[in-house]
């Protein structure tokens, strides 16, 4: 069996309740075989990146441990995303839910439909900012530590929805 790796996903929602749709998405990340949520950012309210005529955002991100192969974790996350009725509209448009594979263990790659880190997570503070709560030492290989990019991008157009950092189970840190 392949041992635990830690992944991180971000996910987002701009549609149909989206702070419904992301809780919902956290138990069904939870409830994959194989793999478990180690921690959780709080849930964020941010401006539209991209495409600004759709309504604002809500993101965050959560830490898994996870024996999944790579393709097996994504072909999971776009399953959670269907069951949410994702539909592929406009790029950068609204989405009921959008689940992004940001880091695999120190990964690098770079397949069809599979890029990882995500190519632009070191850009976007809706990323950053909850990734940095659900896991303050994540490094984006060839990027950096997260911080340090949160850091330089800065927090502007991102609200913190929940108080508190989230959820980081017993490991703390
Ligand atoms: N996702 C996008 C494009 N723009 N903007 C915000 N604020 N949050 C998102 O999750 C987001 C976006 C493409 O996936
Ligand atoms: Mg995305
Ligand atoms: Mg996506």
């Amino acid at each position: 069996m392949n041992p635990p790796v830690a992944a991180v996903v971000a996910l987002g929602s701009n549609l149909d309740d989206p702070e419904a749709q992301v809780r919902r998405a956290f138990a069904e990340l939870a409830a994959l075989p194989d793999t478990w949520v180690a921690a959780r950012s709080a849930l964020y309210r941010t401006d539209p990146v991209g495409y600004a005529d759709q309504p604002p955002f809500v993101n965050a991100c959560a830490k898994l441990e996870t024996r999944l192969a790579p393709r097996e974790l994504l072909d999971a996350l776009l399953g959670i995303e269907r069951r949410h009725g994702r539909s592929r509209g406009v790029p950068n448009g609204p989405r009921t839910l959008d689940l992004d594979l940001v880091l695999y263990g120190g990964a690098t790659l770079d397949e069809p439909g599979l890029t990882v880190p995500h190519p632009r997570a070191h850009e976007r503070a809706f990323v950053l900012a909850p990734l940095v709560d659900a896991w303050p030492e994540a490094v984006i290989p060839g990027k950096g530590a997260a911080k340090a990019l949160l850091g330089k991008v800065g927090t502007e157009g991102i609200e913190r929805i929940e108080a508190g950092p989230g959820w980081r189970g017993n490991d703390g840190a």
